[in-house]
């Protein structure tokens, strides 16, 4: 019996040894997310990093930013509108995604609305018989691009506006036409905007955002508050040095100017994920003038660097002019801007490199590994050190054979387990180069001094909720980069 005993006891030791435990058999799991999470509209929406916009209305014809309400629908008179050509610009730019000022503050709107006759009805565009909003979409779907509208709230033309009931009403049949009838509509823009003389009025925000996510339910609603896209509180295309996607939404109102800070940077302790949109204008103005010109490329750079580079989308307004079409300046300054940014971007220094990190979730092979900062996907592979209750983690990447040479550094996070980066420094060869706070879905350091080159380029992780995950890490050259005191100019 003992014999017995003693045999089934080693065979059963024997067996534990050889069969895969549960732990080597099953992938490490994924660590728990730090709410709070991007909705699934919202993470599309990160991706695009820049989207278009597109003022256009009687303005355009009357040479003014803000028009009065009282201009006749007849000078609306866009003889070669062409909303194709926009298009092939957001196309040939990359754009995904373009929004239109259905309506801007003086009333008059782009598309033939059954509740005014403040609009391309009364203007010669196809005698009467034109509308702008739906050029745009049918153009915008053939070309594989995404549309967004503009309705302005305040309303310097309608007879309702002031009248809360009346106006509300109006606005939310208007808010219905536009979002029944030119399909799937991915970002809807809520302008607090509001000359200090309107008459006073409450917009009934609740009822319209209920509308919105009822007619299309995967639509991005933006406003000083969100609920789904946050403005970032200037219009100079910059997010703060510190931004989070996350804010408290209960200490946010539209139309409010003593939260701009708050807005640009957002809030570490944020229960609500709300991402920050950085609106700027190609030139100085939102509507096109004959006398303006297009920013320069290094403006247009910076802007990128202190939107996109910020974890934030920039949204570019590109107004097309009184033919209807995108000037050819501004085509031009766009073919600049992105070949600038693709010679930027389009080489990662770091891809011929070796990579270490502190620790690795799961040990080495586990799927967590530092080499997943190196491939194409920048959401859902990542590196992942250790949950072992360190407040410091670190990613090395070594050159294989000669001196790297680079002055941007790029790193993601991936956020779709929640933001987490609170702070992190960047060294190479043990100088630090670079010191940042929050990284989000993108944080691009330009580097103050420079042209670095080095052999290893470590970035610490010195502050973090929960353990820091990285979905990407690149080094790159920047040639129209030129700091005061760049000793290393290549
Ligand atoms: C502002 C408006 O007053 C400007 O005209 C422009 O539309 C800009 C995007 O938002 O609040």
């Amino acid at each position: 019996m003992a014999t017995h005993y003693h045999l089934i006891i080693s065979t059963l030791i024997i067996l534990s040894n050889i069969l895969p435990s549960h732990q080597d058999h099953f992938a490490t799991t994924p660590p728990l997310p730090i709410l709070p999470l991007p909705s699934y509209s919202q993470l599309k929406w990160q991706q695009r990093e820049i989207i278009f916009f597109h003022h256009f209305g009687v303005n355009t014809f009357t040479d003014s930013e803000w028009g009065t309400g009282k201009e006749s629908p007849k000078i609306f008179n866009p003889k070669g509108l062409n909303t194709t050509q926009w298009v092939d610009v957001a196309v040939q730019m990359g754009v995904s995604l373009s929004i239109l000022t259905a309506k801007h503050h003086d009333g008059f709107c782009l598309w033939p609305s059954k509740y005014t006759d403040h609009s391309v009805i009364g203007s010669p565009l196809q005698d009467g018989h034109g509308d702008v909003v739906k050029d745009f979409a049918d153009a915008a779907r053939a070309g594989g691009v995404d549309i967004g509208l503009y309705l302005s709230p305040w309303d310097r033309h309608d007879y309702r506006y002031g009248k809360t009931i009346a106006y509300n009403e109006y606005y939310m049949g208007q808010l219905q036409e536009l979002l029944n009838k030119y399909g799937s509509v991915s970002e809807i823009w809520f302008d607090g905007a509001k000359g200090p003389n309107a008459p006073n009025m409450t917009y009934f925000f609740s009822d319209w955002f209920a509308m919105v996510g009822e007619l299309q339910s995967t639509i991005n609603i933006f406003s000083d508050a969100g609920p789904g896209v946050r403005w970032v509180g200037n219009e100079k295309g910059f997010a703060g040095t510190t931004c989070w996607s996350t804010i408290n939404k209960t200490a946010l109102s539209i139309g409010n100017e003593s939260i701009v800070d708050y807005l640009a940077t957002g809030d570490p302790k944020g229960t609500d994920w709300l991402p920050a949109e950085c609106d700027v204008s190609i030139r100085p103005g939102w509507f096109w003038h004959k006398s303006e010109s297009p920013k320069k490329l290094s403006e247009l750079l910076q802007i990128y660097y202190n939107s996109v580079g910020r974890n934030c989308v920039l949204l570019l307004n590109v107004p097309p002019n009184t033919t209807g079409l995108i000037s050819d300046n501004d085509i031009q300054r766009l073919k600049e801007f992105k070949s600038a940014l693709e010679t930027i971007f389009s080489k990662n220094l770091a891809q011929s490199c070796n990579v270490k990190a502190s620790s690795i979730r799961g040990g080495k092979d586990s799927g967590y590994g530092p080499e997943f900062v190196l491939d194409k996907d920048h959401l859902w592979t990542y590196w992942a050190p250790n949950d072992n209750g360190k407040n410091e983690h670190w990613i090395e990447i070594m050159a294989t054979n000669k001196l790297l040479k680079f002055n941007v550094v790029r790193i993601q996070e991936a956020i779709g387990l929640g933001q987490r980066i609170r702070k992190h420094e960047v060294y190479v060869d043990g100088n630090r180069v670079a010191k940042g706070t929050t990284v989000g879905y993108k944080k691009l350091h330009r580097l103050e001094n420079g042209v670095v080159s080095g052999h290893r380029v470590r970035i610490r992780i010195i502050g973090s909720s929960g353990v820091p995950l990285i979905s990407s890490v690149g080094l790159h050259f920047d040639p129209f980069w030129h700091p005061v005191g760049d000793k290393n100019k290549l």
